[in-house]
């Protein structure tokens, strides 16, 4: 464990209840020690940053109203919780996030009792909170709960359905709308842009501070200055809040108060904690608050490498050769490519410009990108729409979070065999995000939806071909491409080409045993043959580039010829790939095959490298082959046992 310096406070506080002895006028200076804390130890070790950084005063003040965890705190999607991670015992702890067998980068509840609902992906917070608060009463209980949400969380649909069954129920919940104008890229929404409009008015400005000047010295004056702030408030509602909005929904609103005094907002958040029914409290904050560069530059700062404390400039290694480009800005760059060579095409990202690569397109064709917010059923809704007239829309999500669009893409996308392309990125595992976060059910969910069309590429230039394609060729319906996160293997771009539509491709020829692969475990499965070469072990290597449909006839040339197949997928092995192989030996009746399925087990893959995690589930070149030779052996013993059973 690192040295931790000799703070004033923070070294004796462990957990909420330290915090909580403390004097009110003590806790700037806590912030100030959580805030230098968390800087020190992320800078070192890398992570999610200007979230956290964003709420620090927040969590502070939480956690010293509320008599947590006996009280809920329910935070949205996670990445902010360092804060709270500090706070709530495991503060020596933090330099181990997001690494092998280390913290979760997010909030987990089988790390922690104060983590009291687990979070990766956004918007989940209000319609959790209802669910505890809803047992709560059931039961009998009393404690209060509360969700912190962000402005971009706050831009999925989930959030919305929550708030208005809120309004519906009645119950005691309190929201905090974290409100940075940030989601990863600047938030795109209506909702913000009010907000936005609001603030800009001087009277709003002025009323403003006339407010958070009085809930400043609510404590001292009393319940008549109480009283006097909710007609204040209540007077404000109607001038500058989406006070309709939130008032048609059942909840009181508060703010906007300022997220970064601490006093303040324990103040406010003693009062509302009085409240019995439904609130949402406002708070403005700025990401990556208290660290200049990352409030200078939240989008490179909201997740980071090891980085240099004083410049914020990165630590990492510059390489000693050029690398091979990252899969995702290829993906961008071709878009660019694509969308010159056809004006109906255009890009269409849930809240995730940057990641996806859209960005790049975005600055070329500013008019050819949509980022619909952190909405991915919509965004694909939303492009099947405009498929129904003649537009090509390449959605670009990652494979985890289009988990979340799956009867949008079934019931609106496919069902109406529309022309829409799938850009699934982070297929697989995607290393240090973990659970939450890897994209290992995309196959299994995609090959069972009828006229969808899944392909996965070995390599970046056959992504560049497989767009081309998606686009140009297979035009009859959905197309789903999935790729992974990282570098891709270095081959030399060159330009598109037409794939044809179900066609495998051979890569080696052997004799003993024959080897298909699909997207990226065709680098390991060509590492594994060298591996068995050397074992006098001769493998055919198939590039299973189409999961749906498979090449059926390379399938039955395969099975005319081998007695051993080996399938390797990186996604969920239950359903996946391989056992749409198995399906076709059972209807094809090859029994006399045997089939050994690599892939994902039936369990959830923590954090750590993707090096590591292909190591844990068996799906690295070395492993793979070991796996293969030890099958090989197992079916060698068993050909001789019915030999002698015969006999
Ligand atoms: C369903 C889903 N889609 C996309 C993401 C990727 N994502 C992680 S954080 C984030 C932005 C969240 O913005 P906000 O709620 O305002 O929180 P802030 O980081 O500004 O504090 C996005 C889009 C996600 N986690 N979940």
């Amino acid at each position: 464990m690192p040295d931790i310096k000799n703070y004033k406070f923070l070294n004796d506080i462990n957990y909420p209840e330290d915090l909580r002895k403390l004097d009110i006028n003590d806790l700037p200076v806590v912030c100030d020690e959580v805030r230098d804390f968390m800087i020190d130890t992320i800078t070192k070790t890398g992570g999610h940053f200007g979230a956290g950084l964003g709420v620090v005063e927040l969590t502070v003040a939480l956690h010293y109203v509320y008599e947590t965890p006996i009280d809920k705190l329910i935070f949205d999607t996670g990445h902010q919780g360092y804060p709270h991670k500090i706070l709530t015992g495991r503060k020596d702890q933090l330099h181990t996030i997001r690494q092998y067998k280390g913290l979760s980068g997010f909030l987990k509840r089988s790390e922690s009792e104060y983590d009291v609902f687990g979070a990766g992906h956004a918007s989940t917070s209000i319609s959790a909170a209802l669910g505890v608060a809803t047992a709560r009463d059931l039961q009998g209980k009393n404690f209060k709960v509360a969700a912190i949400i962000g402005d971009g969380a706050m831009t999925g649909g989930l959030a919305f359905e929550a708030m208005n069954n809120c309004g519906v129920q009645k119950r005691d919940i309190t929201v905090i709308m974290n409100d940075n104008n940030i989601s990863i890229d600047p938030n795109v929404s209506a909702f913000s842009n009010y907000f936005n409009e609001i603030f800009a008015s001087p009277t709003v400005q002025k009323l403003r501070g006339e407010i958070w000047d009085l809930t400043g010295k609510l404590d001292s004056v009393g319940d008549r200055i109480r009283k006097l702030a909710a007609r204040i408030e209540g007077g404000m509602k109607t001038i500058m809040t989406p006070g309709m909005l939130f008032e048609a929904l059942g909840f009181d609103y508060f703010g906007p108060i300022n997220g970064h005094n601490v006093i303040k907002l324990v103040k406010m958040l003693r009062m509302i904690k009085e409240i019995k029914t439904p609130v949402l409290l406002h708070i403005i904050t700025e990401k990556g608050k208290g660290y200049a560069p990352a409030e200078s530059d939240y989008r490179r700062l909201h997740a980071i490498g090891k980085i240099d404390r004083d410049t914020g400039k990165s630590l990492a290694k510059a390489p000693d050769k050029p690398e091979p480009p990252l899969y995702y800005k290829v993906f961008g760059q071709t878009m660019v490519e694509l969308c010159r060579m056809n004006p109906y095409i255009v890009g269409v990202t849930a809240a995730m410009l940057d990641g996806t690569g859209l960005d790049i397109l975005e600055r070329e064709m500013p008019n050819r990108v949509f980022d619909v917010g952190i909405a991915e059923g919509h965004a694909v809704t939303f492009s099947s729409g405009m498929a129904t007239e003649g537009i090509i829309p390449v959605v670009a999500i990652y494979s985890t979070f289009l988990q979340r669009a799956f009867d949008h893409l079934t019931h609106d996308c496919s069902l109406q065999k529309l022309h829409v392309v799938f850009a699934i990125d982070r297929a697989g595992l995607v290393g240090e995000d973990g659970a939450t976060h890897h994209g290992v059910m995309d196959i299994v969910y995609l090959r069972a939806v009828p006229n969808m069309t899944l392909v996965a590429p070995k390599d970046e230039q056959e992504l560049r071909d497989m767009l081309y394609s998606a686009i140009f060729d297979y035009t009859h319906g959905p197309v789903a491409i999935r790729f992974p996160r990282g570098k891709g293997v270095g081959v030399q771009l060159e330009p598109m080409k037409s794939i044809p539509y179900g066609k495998w491709e051979k890569l080696k020829i052997g004799d003993d045993v024959a080897i298909l692969a699909v997207g990226n475990m065709v680098r390991e499965a060509m590492k594994a043959y060298e591996i068995l070469s050397e074992r006098n072990i001769s493998a055919t290597v198939i590039n299973s580039r189409f999961i749906k449909p498979l090449d059926y006839d390379c399938l039955e040339e395969v099975c005319n010829n081998f007695t051993t197949l080996i399938t390797i997928e990186e996604g969920q092995k239950m359903g996946g790939f391989g056992t749409a192989v198995l399906e076709f030996l059972a209807d094809k009746d090859y029994h006399h095959i045997r089939v050994l399925n690599l892939g994902i087990p039936d369990k959830f893959i923590e954090q750590g490298s993707q090096a590591e995690l292909l190591r844990e589930v068996g799906l690295d070149g070395q492993s793979i082959a070991d796996q293969i030779t030890s099958f090989l052996e197992i079916s060698q013993e068993k050909s001789i046992d019915k030999v002698l059973e015969l006999d």
